[in-house]
């Protein structure tokens, strides 16, 4: 193979031409919503589908982002075939790696930084809120669709690219790390409510961890960010037609992906918002995307899978908000932020989500129940 040409990592544009292999690049320009990575949106003169993502991966997040690639293609690859293989009566498309003009699947720049980029799936767009319950059945169903296609894959292929992502514990260990720093320092009520919701359930963090170690939970390959905004829709039929971003790809639980679908997608007021007092957990929402995704997975899912359904909801949406509060009192060193409170805020609307998901623990698990019956 050619030796990779270098140009400088802040011209994004320059980057693109390099996986630019089917066209002109007609618009280029930042793109979604991601606290990790940088992205763009590139458009091509073809008439062939062929725009893509650009994306910058995180060092700091990804320290071996060739990893992750590596997941990615083995991942996608796989799907891709499947779903060649089945008849599905509806539109589903896999998202694919794009290689440089020099074969490679990804690019690295004068910096040091390393590109990557994915097929845009056309005609097709994402919400970061849930507008409907058919729009919340659809994002379950696409949920399931995932799982179901890369069931079959051995886990113990894949690497682990983030090392404790989803490990609760670890998080309460690093969160621990923390603490001392802040000590001595007047705090404000918000800080304090989250040190409270924090150590008011310390003990029960490891009940995933737990029903893994006791064999209860089987690892599994799992997308290990499934939240609303990466289900794609198609633009005419509002239906769902793939799961993007898969950057998280590993071994884990699949209970972690449901936990994490579920707090992003029943939380109509969306992770980003000021009035974290008003956020709630929307049953109706949660029972709707629990039909959609056992549509799919009922055929794959276990006795033991139902049983930790309700605390997976509870324990990813902790888990998120005690990871941005970790972040926040460490500096804001993980997620980005456009303020120095973001990552105060963000942690306060999920452990307002957790409050809301517990005060409806019966409801939640009636919904389990007589949808596993
Ligand atoms: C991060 O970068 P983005 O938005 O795809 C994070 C997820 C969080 C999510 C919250 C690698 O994902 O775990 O759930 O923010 N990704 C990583 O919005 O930490
Ligand atoms: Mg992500």
């Amino acid at each position: 193979m050619m030796e990779e040409i270098k140009i400088q990592g802040t011209d994004y544009f320059k980057i693109a031409e390099q996986f630019a292999l089917n066209g002109k690049i007609t618009e280029a320009k930042a793109f979604g919503s991601g606290n990790i990575n940088d992205t763009y949106l590139i458009k091509l003169d073809t008439v062939d589908n062929t725009d893509f993502i650009l994306q910058r991966i995180n060092h700091y997040v990804f320290p071996q982002p060739q990893l992750v690639m590596q997941n990615m293609r083995m991942l996608t690859e796989y799907a891709e075939n499947k779903l060649q293989n089945i008849h599905l009566d509806r539109r589903w498309q896999v998202p694919h790696v794009l290689l440089t003009k020099d074969g490679f699947d990804h690019y690295t720049d004068v910096d040091g930084s390393f590109w990557r980029a994915i097929s845009f799936i056309q005609d097709s767009q994402t919400f970061d809120t849930i507008q409907n319950i058919e729009h919340s059945q659809e994002v379950g169903y696409a949920l399931g669709m995932f799982h179901y296609l890369i069931g079959d894959l051995s886990p113990e292929k894949f690497a682990d690219t983030l090392p404790g992502f989803h490990i609760t514990p670890t998080y309460l260990q690093q969160y621990e790390e923390v603490l001392p720093l802040h000590s001595n320092t007047n705090l404000s009520a918000e800080v304090k409510y989250c040190l409270k919701f924090v150590s008011d359930r310390q003990k029960w963090a490891d009940v995933l961890e737990n029903a893994k170690a006791e064999n209860k939970l089987p690892l599994r390959l799992m997308h290990g960010d499934p939240k609303i905004n990466n289900v794609m829709f198609d633009t005419s039929t509002n239906k769902a037609v793939s799961v993007i971003d898969l950057d998280t790809v590993k071994p884990g639980l699949i209970h972690y992906d449901i936990g994490d679908c579920l707090r992003s997608a029943c939380n109509p007021a969306g992770e980003e918002v000021e009035d974290w007092e008003g956020v709630y957990f929307d049953t109706d929402l949660s029972q709707g995307i629990l039909q959609g995704y056992l549509c799919v997975a009922k055929a794959f899912l276990t006795e033991n899978d139902y049983l930790y359904m309700y605390d997976a909801i509870r324990l990813i949406t902790f888990e998120l908000g005690l990871r941005f509060f970790t972040d926040y009192l460490a500096g804001n060193v993980y997620f980005k932020i456009k303020y120095p409170e973001h990552n105060l805020l963000r942690a306060l609307v999920q452990f307002k989500l957790a409050e809301s998901i517990e005060s409806q623990a019966n409801t939640i698990n009636q919904i389990i129940a007589d949808l596993q019956a």
